[in-house]
């Protein structure tokens, strides 16, 4: 299976990795604030040395509970990391959910629009249709602001399968063709703990909507819960979670950790491509 994102063909024989960049205010001095554009950007290249096959920046956060950004906020965050990063060599992905931040950062070159609203915003299933960038639909029930109050679903597999499949009908009714699209259940976003292990373990039943998954479970609560451990020392927790999701089908893992993440999806991807001709090795 290949995705199809701007520029790029992505080989989806093997999982890749998204490394994570997050462009955040750095520090207050004097009232003026400092966004740290040149940070960000040394993290990214960081990423990409460790081995990451794609880049997602983000502007504003959408882990329970976070601020909101406002629209000129963000694009002040993340349109100056992009232009920095043009032509690093692996697809730059925006993590918004705003119309007018994937219109702007399309045209500063991304390549990828990952959108936590699975372009249910006005206009932004337009905006991707007209420009060639690949697209992640993620499932989430409510809002950041509000999504952990009250989590409550039947059967919450099949109802993100369900939800995951009208949302890819309808980006492929706009006109985005389906391998330019991937789709993500979304772990945290208005899921209690059992409701992410249940989609972890059920992952599999989304490899029947046909289309590439990405997975983002990198230090989230979920893995804080079950593993006991902070949120800065959840990294053999995230592994184990990326080297499931890759063995349930995920074709995309969305982390902090690269490079030890790159390590351990190699050891799934030697299994799951040689399980009869070890000698090759
Ligand atoms: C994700 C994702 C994302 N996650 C995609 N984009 C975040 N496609 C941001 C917690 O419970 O999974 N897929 N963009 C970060 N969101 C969260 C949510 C972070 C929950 C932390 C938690 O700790």
């Amino acid at each position: 299976m290949n995705f199809i994102c701007g520029k790029f063909q992505l080989d989806l024989s093997a999982p890749k990795v998204m490394g994570i960049v997050n462009v955040t205010p750095d520090s207050f001095s004097d009232g003026g604030r400092f966004i740290s554009t040149d940070k960000a950007i040394a993290h990214a290249h960081d990423l990409v040395a460790q081995g990451a096959d794609i880049l997602d920046i983000g502007g504003e956060s959408t882990r329970p509970g976070a601020m909101p950004v406002s629209l000129d906020e963000e694009l002040n965050r993340v349109i100056p990391v992009i232009e920095g990063l043009a032509g690093i060599g692996v697809p730059l992905s925006i993590d918004t959910y705003k119309p007018e931040v994937m219109r702007l950062a399309i045209l500063a070159g991304v390549d990828i629009v990952n959108d936590v609203c699975a372009l249910q915003e006005t206009q932004a299933l337009e905006i991707v249709a007209a420009s060639d960038v690949g697209v992640c639909l993620m499932h989430m029930q409510g809002r950041p602001q509000n999504m952990q109050e009250d989590p409550q679903y039947q059967d919450v597999v099949l109802e993100v399968y369900d939800f995951l499949k009208g949302r890819l009908a309808a980006a492929e009714q706009a006109g985005i063709a389906k391998a330019r699209i991937t789709l993500d259940p979304g772990f945290g976003f208005g899921k209690r703990t059992a409701h992410n292990l249940a989609l972890l373990e059920g992952l599999s039943t989304l490899q029947k909507l046909d289309a590439p998954l990405l997975i983002g479970l990198s230090r989230k609560s979920v893995l804080g819960q079950v593993a006991g451990a902070d949120v800065n020392e959840r990294l053999y927790a995230s592994l184990a979670a990326s080297v499931i999701s890759a063995m349930k089908g995920a074709n995309i893992v969305r982390v902090h950790d690269v490079k030890a993440t790159v390590e351990a999806l190699k050891v799934v991807s030697a299994v799951m491509r040689h399980p009869l001709s070890l000698k090759e090795i």
